[in-house]
């Protein structure tokens, strides 16, 4: 009997001191879409972005009949009226990424029992955009942040060739989903900007693509090349994709030896009326990811697929190749039901060899809920697998845990981008 009360108390200790680790644990996040200040209005943030994100909007959408037009054609505090009514006031508020917006406003120190949308815009007012960004910083834990840099984008391209942008810790990476999701336009954009390019992909236009790549990848520093892929990506394949990952991406990702991270398993647009909420999720096939690693083994590869059903798959994967990163519970996984899934079986599977969690954060604010939701479980799942060891005999320290959860948080991600395979 005493003996069992002094394993449960052990137990207790060292679940409450993987729970403290993983509460200081400073965080790289690897995917956001967050911009540094230097950016301008592309840097979303404030209470009224918070309300109008877009998982909130097709959540908003189910709750209330408004037509689609008539909710695009408001402005921006209007929506997040509308939304904060239908979601927040005329039923509770039970889904994730409602309970987020109540996680953001609590650890700003906000009143969540008053629900008065008007003093929550009022304090946001107040703020300054940099003092912002470092409170939200320091509340969620963070040390940096991966941005997601699109060079086809007419926003986000100035900024680039003005070369400002100075704040280290907004690291980039470069999207590259038109040139490889649509290559007939994309092409055409290249050529624009004086790159020899054709929609037929002649050796020409296949080095000239590399030249593009080189320079947006020096430009920015990209830590790594990323792309989102349908849930039909197959690798290889007779398709324009297919031949400039082989002959554009990777080799200009090998000779930066940078990652080339591949999302994969959206569908876009399945309801266009939703805009950027109008994509979905579809399974897809995990045997391209092996044969991109075995076919280019001097690469390397992150990857993150959206469907539950593809999660052992990928693990799998990882423990054929350790060219390949897997990383994050993405978008519609974001959710703690598969985050507590997922991380579970990401850790019997490949060990501490893995990036848990991302935030794909839109908006600063964001930061906040997706890495207090996300630390909350994975310091419970960590706990039972340390508990778990410490039944089968072995002695878990402090020290170890803090490195392993240094680790995950983030010193894995820094290191696999200097790991040259
Ligand atoms: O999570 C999101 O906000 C999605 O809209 C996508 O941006 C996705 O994360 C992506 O990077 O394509
Ligand atoms: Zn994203």
């Amino acid at each position: 009997m005493a003996a069992n009360e002094g394993h449960a108390g052990n137990e207790q200790a060292l679940r409450d001191m993987v729970k403290g680790a993983v509460a200081r644990a400073p965080v790289t996040d690897i995917h956001t879409h967050l911009y540094a200040p230097a950016f301008g209005p592309l840097l979303l943030w404030g209470i009224d972005e918070v309300i109008t994100y877009h998982y909130l909007i097709a959540e908003f959408f189910r709750a209330s009949d408004m037509p689609y037009d008539t909710f695009w054609a408001l402005g921006k505090r209007a929506q997040a009226d509308a939304i904060w009514k239908t979601l927040f006031l005329e039923q509770t508020p039970l889904s994730e990424a409602c309970r987020g917006v109540i996680t953001v406003l609590r650890k700003l120190g906000l009143d969540v029992a008053s629900r008065d949308l008007d003093a929550y815009r009022a304090w946001f007012a107040a703020q300054e955009t940099e003092a912002q960004v470092n409170r939200v910083f320091g509340t969620a834990g963070l040390q940096d942040v991966v941005m997601t840099n699109d060079p086809f984008d007419d926003a986000e391209r100035p900024v680039w060739e003005r070369a400002e942008g100075g704040d280290a810790r907004f690291h980039a990476a470069l999207r590259i989903d038109p040139l490889l999701n649509d290559w007939k336009h994309g092409h055409a954009r290249l050529q624009g900007w004086g790159y020899q390019t054709d929609a037929g992909l002649s050796p020409r236009a296949l080095a000239e693509t590399r030249r593009f790549l080189e320079d947006w990848a020096r430009r920015m520093n990209a830590r790594y090349m990323a792309v989102s892929l349908p849930p039909d990506f197959a690798f290889p394949e007779d398709s324009p994709r297919a031949k400039l990952i082989a002959e554009a991406v990777l080799p200009v990702a090998r000779e930066r030896n940078i990652p080339f991270a591949m999302m994969i398993g959206v569908t876009r647009q399945v309801n266009p009326a939703l805009r950027l909420a109008g994509d979905g999720v579809g399974t897809a096939d995990v045997t391209a990811v092996e044969r991109l690693c075995a076919a280019f083994p001097k690469n390397k590869f992150m990857l993150t697929m959206l469907a539950r059903e593809n999660q052992h798959a990928c693990c799998v994967a990882a423990r054929k190749f350790r060219n390949l990163l897997v990383f994050g519970c993405w978008w519609f996984l974001n959710d703690p039901i598969l985050i507590e899934e997922i991380t579970r079986m990401r850790l019997e599977l490949i060990g501490p060899a893995v990036i848990p969690q991302h935030s794909d954060a839109r908006v600063l604010e964001q930061v906040i809920y997706k890495w207090d939701h996300s630390r909350e479980i994975i310091a419970r799942v960590l706990a039972d697998k340390y508990c778990d060891l410490s039944r089968a005999g072995w002695a878990v320290t402090e020290e170890e845990v803090t490195r392993d959860v240094a680790d995950l948080f983030g010193g894995r991600f820094w290191r696999f981008l200097e790991y040259a395979p």
